[in-house]
């Protein structure tokens, strides 16, 4: 059970939310806002909540099933921010919003769902962020854990909000996914084991540099736990970050005792020795041999068995639209790589997979520079198919002489690369961008090359 006094969670005091006048304002109507809203209302306080759309996501399930509070839609209502006594911000908004600002110069407190979560959790927490590998890192530690027959709630950035994990009964370890988003509005995370998985260029549409960026993934190593750094990413500073917390370093090369990496091609643990061989993983590609050494090392932090963690890295088969096997088509291997929405992702795919490569990218950039992929896509890429708002953007930066054509939709990227590609090529959609340019969500950019790629056969 969590603490409680009076129906509270005892943690709320720490941020100040356990006194009787506080009066929170939730911006976001999102999943996350509907998780804080129900998660407050639990604990018998006083909350509004304001989004700037004029139909959140969240807008019925509150109209039924919270009619007392207070909701203003549309824009971010004046009055709604002068009368919070607090301000808890989703992640899809920004916090140079000019309400938030000026509700912050007024000393109102300004955090995210995470701090509420943090303070009020009742079991470790295991923390992974970075540009890439995510998710997969989280899946595969909640697997491992959870093989190991302990309760284990994962969720975060992944999709099931951290407020909702937390329920009457009490569990044995939550691993979160977090978001650079998350991260700058958090301060209250106090992790058990802590991961920055590798870091590249993203969300430059949020950030004024990627040094913002950095520096707000590295707030996920507050507190004194362990940090499980990737010690052949120059822009992770582990030196920094060893400086207030306990390190582990994973990497590719053959590790020093204590370290975990690679050694003919068997990954090896802290203590010299060779865990299982690469060929018995179901993931596929360095990257993913990085994300299996980092589940590694935060699983041996939480003392889950070896022999656990064993059986889900031999069972683990990956993420649907996460350089996903496809179709093999006259000779050609198709693949969907639909998550690859930065350079970074991009990159891991086609450093990874088999070249000759026909690449179907574009869509929403978010500001970044696609110049990260010109060498890979000059040694491994034969054609070229963009679809999307950045698509000439990406040509003039990452192109060089590589043929390249332009498509309309994601079919007739689909039907031109058909008509490319040859025996022994791989066709990959790893588009390198977000997808909200032309779809819903990377899921629905996915789904929709999975049913073209079909009626090529068809
Ligand atoms: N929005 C407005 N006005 C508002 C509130 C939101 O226009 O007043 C817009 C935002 O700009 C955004 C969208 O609405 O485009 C959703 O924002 P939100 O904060 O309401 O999002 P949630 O539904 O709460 O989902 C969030 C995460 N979304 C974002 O960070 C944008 C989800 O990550 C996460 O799964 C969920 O919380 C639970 O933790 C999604 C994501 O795209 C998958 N994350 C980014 C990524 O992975 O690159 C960071
Ligand atoms: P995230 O949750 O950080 O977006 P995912 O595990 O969902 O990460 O993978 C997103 C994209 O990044 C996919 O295209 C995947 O192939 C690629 N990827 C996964 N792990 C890594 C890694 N360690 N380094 C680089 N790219 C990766």
């Amino acid at each position: 059970m969590q603490n409680y006094r009076h129906n509270k969670c005892l943690g709320l005091a720490c941020l100040g939310l356990d006194q009787e006048h506080v009066r929170v304002l939730v911006i976001g109507l999102g999943v996350t806002g509907l998780s804080v809203i129900k998660f407050l209302q639990k604990n018998d306080i006083d909350v509004a909540v304001v989004d700037s759309r004029d139909k959140p996501p969240g807008l019925s399930v509150v109209e039924e099933s919270f009619r007392d509070i207070a909701v203003f839609t549309g824009s971010f209502d004046h009055a709604a921010f002068e009368a919070a006594t607090h301000i808890i911000v989703s992640p899809g908004v920004s916090l140079d919003e000019g309400e938030i600002q000026a509700a912050a110069e007024r000393g109102v407190p300004v955090f995210g769902d995470i701090d509420v979560f943090a303070v009020c959790a009742d079991a470790p927490v295991a923390a992974i962020t970075g540009s890439n590998g995510k998710s997969t890192v989280t899946m595969l530690l909640g697997d491992m854990a959870s093989k190991a027959g302990l309760d284990v709630r994962v969720g975060g950035n992944l999709g099931t909000p951290a407020l909702d994990l937390l329920t009457d009964q009490q569990a044995d370890l939550y691993v979160l996914e977090l978001s650079s988003f998350q991260l700058e509005r958090t301060s209250q995370l106090k992790a058990e084991v802590a991961t920055l998985l590798n870091i590249s260029d993203d969300h430059m549409d949020r950030y004024q540099s990627p040094v913002d960026y950095r520096v707000a993934k590295e707030r996920i190593f507050y507190g004194n736990g362990v940090a499980v750094v990737n010690r052949q990413d120059d822009s992770v500073h582990p030196m920094d970050i060893s400086a207030c917390r306990k390190g582990v370093s994973f990497g590719l090369d053959k590790p020093q005792l204590g370290h975990y990496g690679m050694d003919h091609q068997a990954l090896i643990s802290k203590g010299g020795d060779a865990v299982l061989n690469v060929s018995e993983l179901k993931i596929k590609g360095t990257h993913n041999i990085q994300n299996a050494l980092a589940a590694m090392a935060m699983a041996d932090v939480l003392k889950v068995p070896k022999t656990a963690q064993i059986t889900a890295l031999k069972e683990f088969s990956g993420l649907a639209h996460r350089t996903q096997w496809v179709a093999y088509i006259k000779g050609a291997t198709w693949i969907n790589d639909s998550k690859a929405t930065n350079s970074g992702a991009c990159l891991a795919a086609l450093e990874g997979l088999n070249a000759p490569i026909v690449l179907i990218a574009g869509g929403d950039g978010k500001g970044a520079n696609f110049g990260l992929l010109a060498d890979a896509i000059k040694k491994n890429v034969s054609q070229i198919i963009l679809i999307g708002r950045d698509a000439k953007k990406f040509e003039r930066e990452a192109g060089g002489t590589t043929p390249c054509e332009f498509a309309e939709s994601i079919e007739a990227a689909v039907n031109l690369a058909a008509k490319k590609a040859q025996a022994g090529d791989t066709v990959l959609l790893s588009p390198a961008c977000a997808s909200l340019d032309q779809f819903s969500n990377y899921q629905q950019r996915g789904e929709r090359f999975i049913t073209a790629v079909a009626g090529l056969v068809s």
